[in-house]
């Protein structure tokens, strides 16, 4: 039913809000970009980390990200490739619950009122997303295969459950990952977070720490989002040493990275949470200062303890002595906070004469520093008091003492991680209950679906989603408990081994995990069976370019290549890494400050697209500075883009209503050139995502043009406007479709979008150039390349910079002869 004409008539005036709406309306009836996903030829999945709704709505810096994300997908789609570009909400979570707490609105309702707001919005910025595909992870229809997920992993081994020391935020009264702590501080609300002692789900990360690693080597990421989880993953190389002590069975494993110090450790510390401290209590002759002190130490948090600063503290374990297994010295045993219990084996030897944090603890409690080094907190010297490795380099030291603890079984090599396991249950209403069933009866006899951990089920696959159930008084508890855990008619259920009365977890997943898998939900939304349909999988995954913010380096972008990893060795991925390619885009700050709520400085995008319309606003944003370095938002900058897209407007009713004959043959060289040279250029920097230079050079075209204005053919400026289609998508299909014809026929229509990408003939932007050869008095002293047709007194400048002859030119030559676009000839 669309045989129905549109009147085009151009308007005297560019009105971007009129013909943006328009445009908007008849690209979703034609689904223009809505790839075929079975049928496609030439799949590009263009993605751009979806948006969590915290707050009011998307924000200008949120709509700086999308845009320049679809700016490329856009140049992709006109490039040939069958451009998939989906959006969905990642609705589920703290940020989305908090955001409930704050407005006094169940979470249920506020998802519709969010889901609302962030999708007209994003409708508005004019973006080409793949509308039929949007997800919500809230959507049980999501939800079922993310509990799915996490029961492939429980099967698998890669979630378990431990009691151990976690973050726990009293603001939003719930454990925290590590990832969430950012200065020590809670990511969401800042709250100063705690340590708690409790019993949670993990998922195995650390498992995958060296290929994680690894992989980074392989795939083409910003920079600094590699350094980041480098950094983060904390790879270190060394050997663990056993020490033993004096008159016992028993050993004291260390970690150092220095085994080339070994014969230097003249005392060791143990952390204060260190298990053989109870093992030999009984021989400890001060136990009671011991206890006291480990008391106090727990107190405090792995940062506080650690604080840069901060006088070490420690107390000896008097009565026993450890011995160092090279030189068999006896050397004293300490407890201090500054050694973790949660790194390496929480034990060191320490060697205060080359580690500074050691020298420090030795100064003050007046232990032994001997040097076996020849120089003092290097990594790397000539060992001295070193037995038989005196002489040695350091680097060869850590070999071949590693070598010998090894052959002696004393100790051997091995490489240690600063990851931790990713904490993944929540004491939280807004998640997706964790799908997992205790069984006490099943407990009390040793059995479960797995041996380790007696009592707990999976739920059963055919019986997901379990569905998170309607609770009013949604609010976190505080008692280390979810709501959840106050409704009876969700936690009772039986047991599905025994059959006897068991019980649901009640905790919920972090979003974090709902994040980690969305990418294979977009092409299967519609798949009932799988959470993501094997044949669409294949033919569009891994995702082509990712797009995103740097601040998720450690959290979003590593869980996901994780869970990618693991599903891929449960032999449910054709690949290991998600996302081959991934850039970073910078973040848009205002007028000089960081754009965010508490300072005031928040721009929503629809006051803008109200007033210039969205084409005006994303040309702005992109030309700030180069996307990936993000930019300053100052009102006044818009004006220029806001001039530059008027001219363009009516320079195009000047060419429509110019005679065809003029249109059409008219040829202006210097343009000819000058098109070719800018498809190039624009070509290029989209690639690179330089898209701020893009705009400028078409800034550049479009001068030329103007002033040229009766003197160019039609095809230099439809090839300008296609070049300009990414940035001003709407007023480029408008300009399009009326130089076309007057009317729009909606069944023949074809939008400029699936136009061909303008390409450049490469001779055309050749510079021409020639060998100038020159002469002093007839003998050649040198050639340069010139360019075709350089005078006589260009010729001669160039020449005279060249060493070789300026020593021969000295004074005025007397005579110059030269031969166009060939030789120079100084005669003197
Ligand atoms: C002896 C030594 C001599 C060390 C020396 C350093 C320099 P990274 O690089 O972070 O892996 N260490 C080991 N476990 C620790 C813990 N649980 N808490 C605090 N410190 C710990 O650091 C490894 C080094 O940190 C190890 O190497 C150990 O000190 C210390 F000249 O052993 B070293
Ligand atoms: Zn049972």
């Amino acid at each position: 039913m669309e045989n129905f004409g549109l009147i085009l008539k151009m308007s005297m005036r560019y009105l971007p809000q009129k013909i943006e709406k328009k445009w908007q309306k008849i690209w979703k009836r034609k689904s223009i970009y809505e790839p075929d996903l079975k049928r496609a030829k030439k799949p590009f999945y263009n993605l751009m980390m979806f948006p969590y709704p915290s707050a009011e709505g998307l924000h200008v810096g949120n709509m700086y990200a999308f845009t320049g994300s679809d700016i490329y997908g856009r140049f992709k789609r006109m490039q040939g490739y069958d451009v998939f570009e989906p959006i969905g909400l990642d609705g589920f979570g703290i940020h989305s619950e908090n955001y409930a707490i704050k407005t006094g609105i169940h979470p249920v309702k506020q998802a519709k009122i969010s889901e609302k707001r962030f999708y007209k919005q994003l409708e508005i910025t004019g973006n080409g997303f793949a509308w039929k595909e949007k997800l919500e992870t809230y959507d049980p229809d999501y939800y079922k295969w993310t509990q799915w997920i996490f029961v492939q992993m429980f099967k698998n081994g890669l979630a378990y459950r431990k009691k151990a020391e976690v973050n726990w935020c009293p603001g939003c009264k719930t454990v925290l990952a590590d990832e969430q702590v950012i200065n020590g501080k809670c990511e969401r609300c800042s709250t100063e977070v705690v340590k708690k002692e409790l019993e949670q789900w993990f998922f195995k990360i650390t498992k995958y720490a060296e290929r994680l690693l690894k992989n980074l080597e392989k795939i083409d990421w910003s920079e600094r989002v590699k350094i980041a989880q480098r950094e983060w993953i904390g790879q270190s190389r060394g050997a663990e040493i056993d020490f033993r002590i004096k008159n016992s069975e028993l050993r004291i494993k260390v970690f150092t990275t220095r085994p080339d110090t070994l014969f230097g450790a003249t005392y060791m510390v143990l952390a204060p949470e260190h298990r053989i401290i109870s093992n030999i209590k009984y021989q400890i002759s001060n136990i009671k200062e011991v206890e006291a002190y480990i008391q106090r130490a727990k107190k405090k948090t792995d940062e506080e303890r650690i604080a840069e600063g901060r006088e070490k503290t420690g107390v000896e374990l008097k009565g026993i002595k450890a011995v160092n297994p090279a030189n068999k010295k006896e050397v004293p045993i300490f407890v201090a906070d500054y050694v973790l219990r949660g790194y390496g084996t929480g034990a060191i030897m320490a060697v205060p004469a080359h580690d500074e944090r050691d020298f420090e603890f030795a100064q003050k409690y007046k232990l032994p520093i001997c040097p076996v080094l020849d120089k003092a907190f290097i990594d790397d010297g000539v060992l001295v008091n070193s037995g038989q490795f005196t002489g040695m380099t350091s680097g060869k030291a850590r070999i071949e003492i590693a070598k010998w603890l090894e052959k002696n079984k004393l100790g051997k090599k091995t490489v240690n991680y600063h990851l931790r396991d990713w904490l993944l249950s929540r004491q939280r209403y807004w998640g997706p209950p964790i799908p997992m069933i205790y069984c006490e009866e099943c407990a009390e006899n040793k059995k479960g679906e797995r041996k380790e951990m007696p009592g707990w089920y999976s739920v059963p696959e055919n019986q997901l989603p379990v569905k998170l159930p309607f609770v009013k008084n949604f609010r976190p508890k505080g008692a280390d408990k979810s709501p959840l855990a106050t409704v009876k008619s969700f936690y009772e259920t039986k047991c599905p081994k025994c059959g006897e009365k068991a019980r649901r977890e009640t905790d919920v997943s972090d979003t974090f995990f709902d994040s980690a898998w969305y990418y294979l939900r977009y092409p299967s939304v519609r798949d009932k069976k799988n959470p993501w349909n094997p044949t669409l999988t294949k033919k569009w995954l891994p995702v082509n370019l990712y797009t995103g913010g740097a601040e998720h380096s450690v959290l979003h972008l590593l869980y996901v290549r994780f869970l990618a990893m693991a599903l891929h060795d449960m032999g449910l991925l054709h690949f290991e890494e998600p996302f081959p390619k991934f850039r970073a885009h910078g973040l848009l700050i205002r007028e000089g400050a960081k754009m965010s709520k508490s300072k005031g400085n928040v721009v929503t995008p629809d006051e803008y697209i109200k007033k210039f319309g969205a084409d005006i606003l994303r040309m702005y944003l992109m030309f700030l500075a180069p996307f990936e370095q993000g930019g300053d938002f100052r009102d006044a900058g818009i004006l220029g883009i806001k001039r530059f897209l008027e001219r363009i407007y009516s320079l195009s009713l000047k060419i429509k209503n110019q005679k065809s004959e003029i249109r059409n043959t008219t040829q202006n060289s210097k343009l000819n050139n000058l098109i070719h040279k800018t498809i190039k250029k624009v070509t290029e920097d989209i690639e690179n995502l330089r898209f701020n230079t893009a705009i400028s050079a078409l800034m550049i075209l479009f001068n030329e043009m103007e002033k040229n204005q009766q003197s160019f053919n039609l095809s230099i400026f439809q090839s300008f406007l296609k070049l300009l289609t990414p940035f001003a998508p709407h007023l480029t299909e408008e300009l399009w479709q009326n130089l076309k014809s007057e009317i729009l026929n909606l069944k023949s229509f074809k939008s400029i979008h699936l136009e061909k990408w303008p390409k450049y003939n490469p001779k055309l932007i050749a510079e021409k150039t020639f060998e100038l050869i020159i002469q002093v008095n007839g003998k050649v002293r040198g050639r340069i390349t010139a360019p075709v047709g350089i005078s006589k007194e260009e010729a001669a400048k160039s020449a005279l910079k060249l060493e070789a002859v300026k020593k021969y030119v000295a004074d005025k030559p007397k005579k110059i002869v030269f031969v166009p676009n060939k030789l120079i000839n100084f005669v003197i």
